[in-house]
């Protein structure tokens, strides 16, 4: 009994010692749907607000119609910076095909905003809100409800989509009913 609960030990500590990729893989992943009805009238991320922790991998998986994953972001089109100042900014490009995938890793706790290009208008957006459970973070909130004169403006749909802060950090996950 002794012997196999050292042996036991033992394949742990070789665990821990094995290529960081190995341990990414167990990471956190959290999926958001791209979703579309049949005649294309309604479009949505499922769920369209999330609070993740810090290093979670977001996947999005594309169910039906053509869409992107695009973070509010200056490098995108030029539109109003919508995510931590210090966060990377994403764009999938089209997505075409029921099952392709896109995932980014987000790190640095924050809100992040985002849109489907082909749908923005639609109010196809979403939002990420990465909070660690424990302590505060004072810049969580920074870029929240950001407008820049001289940045593309967020249509209204889109304005009108995004779920509340509050309503995320309450409810967790904010799924959209076909
Ligand atoms: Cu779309």
């Amino acid at each position: 009994m002794q012997r196999r609960q050292l042996l036991a030990t033992g394949g742990l500590l070789l665990a821990g010692l094995a290529a960081p990729s190995i341990i990414r893989a167990s990471s956190r992943v959290l999926e958001i749907e791209m979703r579309s009805d049949i005649e294309g009238a309604k479009v949505w991320f499922d769920p369209i607000g999330v609070l993740v922790e810090p290093e979670t991998t977001i996947r999005w998986i594309i169910r039906e119609n053509v869409h992107t994953t695009t973070a509010y972001h200056p490098e995108n089109n030029n539109h109003a910076l919508r995510i931590p100042s210090k966060a990377k900014p994403w764009d999938s490009g089209y997505m075409v095909n029921p099952g392709d995938q896109f995932e980014v890793t987000l790190t640095i706790p924050g809100v992040y905003d985002y849109y489907c290009a082909p749908h923005e208008e639609a109010g196809m957006v979403g939002r990420i809100i990465v909070a660690r459970t424990s302590g505060s973070d004072p810049d969580l909130f920074e870029n929240y409800g950001a407008q820049s004169p001289d940045r593309e403006a967020i249509p209204s749909e889109a304005q009108k989509a995004f779920p509340s802060i509050e309503e995320i950090m309450r409810r967790k996950s904010i799924e959209i009913s076909a």
